[in-house]
């Protein structure tokens, strides 16, 4: 049986629980209360979610555990068939690694997060900041200014460029990687989720490519197998009540010219 050691709202769990649900796998539900608990820095030592167990096995990170999905369970496959095709879809699902899953923590954090953070006693607070000293910086930078940093600024930027590469790649084909359904689509449709209930939807306004794949991933039934049925009315709350600001700081921080 698989075993997803995950947070309800977390993205990087969205986009594992998107792919169990495009390859239509049965999976029992361990939800994480704390991941620094030393039970779980046992499953997990990066103390972070998700986790998956299979076999007897642990499997961390979620952009290579949704390839562990489709490498041990071949129906429904989410890698395309070609080398091109393959590459393309890890092309697209590296840049989430490489810093795009930074950014998003950094809008999450000033968006919601931060006013959580603010209230724990200072033990708490520090027991959650990262141990990745640049996080931990920027994370502390983030409870000073929240929207107002020039963090959040940067961040706003770069999905501000992802947006034109996926409007220009979509141009020239059905979805992010092929003509096929990727893994790509499934890790960004949580990317393009957090950006909408975040109020930057307005991002892909122009975009006209964009709004049709996002219409489309997310009329899947894995979005709201994936996503949707995972968020509590205190998430969409928190994500309703914030979306506001963070759309008129975004749309502030877009006009900002970063200092060289
Ligand atoms: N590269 C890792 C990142 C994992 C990660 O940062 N997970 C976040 C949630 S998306 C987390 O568990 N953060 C710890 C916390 O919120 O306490 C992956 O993709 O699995």
């Amino acid at each position: 049986m698989l075993e997803l050691y995950h947070f309800p709202n977390a993205i990087c769990a969205h986009k594992v629980r998107l792919a169990l649900s495009e390859k239509q796998l049965a999976w029992q539900s361990r939800i994480v209360d704390d991941p620094q608990d030393p039970a779980y820095l046992r499953i997990n030592p990066n103390g972070v979610v998700p986790t998956l167990a299979h076999k007897g096995r642990l499997f961390l990170e979620s952009r290579i555990i949704s390839e562990y999905l489709d490498d041990a369970f071949p129906a429904h496959p989410l890698l395309p068939a070609s080398a091109a095709g393959r590459h393309a879809a890890r092309f697209w699902s590296k840049q989430i690694d490489d810093s795009l899953h930074l950014h998003i923590f950094i809008i999450t954090f000033a968006a919601i997060y931060r006013e959580r953070f603010l209230s724990l006693s200072p033990e708490a607070m520090q027991r959650k900041l990262a141990y990745d000293p640049v996080k931990r910086r920027v994370t502390l930078d983030l409870l000073e200014d929240g929207v107002d940093s020039p963090w959040f600024a940067a961040a706003v930027r770069r999905f501000r460029k992802l947006v034109a590469d996926v409007e220009q790649a979509l141009a020239e084909r059905t979805w992010l990687a092929d003509e096929v359904y990727s893994l790509a689509d499934t890790d960004f449709t949580a990317y393009f989720h957090r950006l909408e209930e975040l109020g930057l939807g307005y991002l892909w306004n122009d975009a006209p490519h964009v709004t049709g794949w996002v219409a489309r991933v997310m009329a899947r039934p894995s979005y709201a197998d994936g996503i949707l049925k995972w968020l509590t009315p205190a998430d969409r709350a928190a994500a309703a009540a914030s979306a506001p600001l963070v759309a008129a700081a975004a749309r502030a921080a877009d006009t900002v010219v970063d200092k060289v």
